[in-house]
């Protein structure tokens, strides 16, 4: 139960070492609206195959890890009526026990793909350390398995929303070389830079994969999060991004959520407050992240 069961497209790519992509579920299932999610399902699997890479989607199906879904099965994620669970790595064996449907977040989704035998995945924003973790202790479980699980992760940063400096300080601790691709800022998910620099930077596929190679070679190490900004033409206006960062803050005080709910919260008012703007945005970073991410993997497989 606790092996993943890898499709045959997936199964031969890993056999045949070309390569290969995760994807995770739980921005399909959490982080986008219904309708929505299901084409930006396609698309990153779209561009994950056009740059030569297979995709490899991630969810638990009945209480069984999947790697790799089929077109219906992507249906099933992204339809909100079948209520999948938001499942971190701490839930998978209660998930497999019970027979669950489930979305994997970063982090699960990471630790299914190290133990498929997949070394790539690509995502939105990683979850980091939120702001007044000094007194909720709100801090995602994506750092430890990054930390642990050998695995490069493409992301566009992490969300405004968190605690930007704590989450690359924690990153520091937990030996994650955070590499900034084409850019010497930490990228802020919406935004293209925040206030913070990155330890490291590469221009190109080649050099990411080179560096992703090189730090498997060093003992105790583990993730790598290579850090691509959002594309220029769908940066969100610095005015508008403050403003909706202060309301949804607003509205996680007032209602008072906590924990797993909290990022679906905040995405939810982004998507709706603005129009539509930060959808557009974060399918665009996603779509961009996934195609770098199999630039890297394939890269790494030559
Ligand atoms: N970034 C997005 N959309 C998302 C998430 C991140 O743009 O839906 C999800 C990822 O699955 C990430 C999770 O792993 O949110 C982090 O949740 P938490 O903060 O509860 O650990
Ligand atoms: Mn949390």
């Amino acid at each position: 139960m606790s092996t993943p069961s890898v499709t045959d497209e997936v199964r031969s790519a890993l056999a045949e070492n070309r390569p290969v992509v995760a994807l995770e579920s739980t921005i399909l299932s959490h982080g986008l609206p219904p309708g929505r999610n299901r084409e930006v399902a396609e698309r990153l699997e779209g561009v994950v195959r056009a740059a030569g890479a297979v995709p490899a989607t991630i969810a638990v199906l009945g209480g069984v890890p999947r790697v790799g879904l089929t077109p219906t099965e992507l249906d099933f994620v992204c339809d909100p009526t079948n209520d999948l669970v938001k499942l971190s790595r701490r839930d998978l064996g209660a998930a497999y026990a019970l027979k669950r449907d489930g979305a994997t977040t970063v982090a699960s989704t990471a630790a299914l793909a190290h133990a498929a035998g997949i070394g790539v995945f690509a995502t939105g924003g990683l979850g980091g350390v939120h702001r007044g973790a000094r007194e909720t202790w709100d801090v995602s479980a994506d750092l430890d398995v990054l930390a642990t699980t050998p695995v490069l992760v493409v992301c566009s940063g992490v969300k405004s929303i968190l605690d930007m400096g704590a989450t690359l300080e924690l990153l520091e601790t937990r030996s994650v070389p955070v590499v900034g691709f084409g850019t010497d800022r930490f990228p802020a998910f919406y935004r293209r830079e925040s206030d913070f620099g990155v330890p490291w930077r590469v221009d190109s596929a080649a050099d990411a994969a080179a560096v992703v190679a090189a730090h498997r070679t060093v003992p105790g190490s583990a993730g790598v999060l290579l850090a691509n900004p959002i594309p220029a033409d769908f940066e969100m206006d610095a005015e508008l991004h403050e403003r909706l960062l202060a309301e949804g803050l607003e509205l996680l005080r007032e209602r008072n959520v906590q924990g797993k709910e909290v990022t679906p919260v905040l995405l939810e008012h982004f998507h709706t407050a603005s129009g539509g703007v930060s959808l557009d945005a974060n399918e665009a970073l996603v779509v961009s992240n996934a195609s770098l991410a199999a630039a890297v993997a394939v890269e790494l497989a030559a």
